[in-house]
């Protein structure tokens, strides 16, 4: 088991979240930052941006280290915007999506996570998603991107409405729990 561990993001909420999911169920291994500014590929499969990237990473760092690619998947949009998700939030924001979907009634979508993780002997692949819809408009102020506007399958509230929902749901944590347990293994 490796005792340090790092993740890999130039995202600090993502960074801040994962930091706090660590916390509470990896006792004992504490979770590093490594500040990494890479150019992804570009890809519609998270899994093949997240094996590339963390093998930079790890190129970069020398140490056991893991990259998260995620992203929001909208089925009346036919999955966009997907893995273009931090593009599409720094270019349209939550209200230039939300007016694709004006008049729109099917409001289905998802979270989607994957983990790479490299030891510097193998690449480990974990996956993560959360299913629920998009808000007719944004709603709270907690979390980042697309929090204000995605409400969990089964609840009422967008995630930056009640951020308790992310430690419950989040394609994050359950993608982040399967590495923890990888880990402690
Ligand atoms: P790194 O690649 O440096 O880790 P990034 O923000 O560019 O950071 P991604 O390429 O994986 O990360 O893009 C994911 C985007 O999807 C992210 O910027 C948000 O816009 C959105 N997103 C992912 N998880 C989210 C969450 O939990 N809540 C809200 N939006 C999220």
């Amino acid at each position: 088991m490796p005792y340090e561990i790092y993740f890999a993001t130039g995202n600090p909420d993502k960074f801040r979240e994962a930091k706090e999911i660590f916390g509470k169920n990896a006792a004992g291994m504490p979770l590093n930052h490594f500040q990494f500014a890479h150019r992804e590929i570009r890809s519609d499969s998270l899994e093949e941006i997240a094996r590339e990237a963390v093998s930079a990473a790890h190129a970069q760092l020398g140490r056991p280290v893991f990259v998260e690619d995620s992203g929001l998947f909208i089925d009346a949009l036919n999955g966009f915007p997907g893995t273009y998700s931090a593009w599409v939030q720094g270019k349209l924001g939550n209200r230039g999506l939300l007016k694709l979907l004006e008049s729109e009634p099917d409001r289905a979508a998802r979270f989607e996570a994957c983990i790479a993780f490299n030891d510097g002997k193998t690449t480990r692949i974990f996956h993560g998603a959360c299913n629920g819809t998009i808000a007719e408009k944004e709603h709270g102020r907690g979390g980042f991107g697309y929090d204000p506007i995605f409400v969990p399958k089964g609840e009422s509230s967008t995630f930056a409405e009640n951020i308790e929902l992310k430690n419950k749901y989040s394609h994050r944590y359950k993608s982040l729990l399967a590495l923890i347990s990888y880990l402690k293994i």
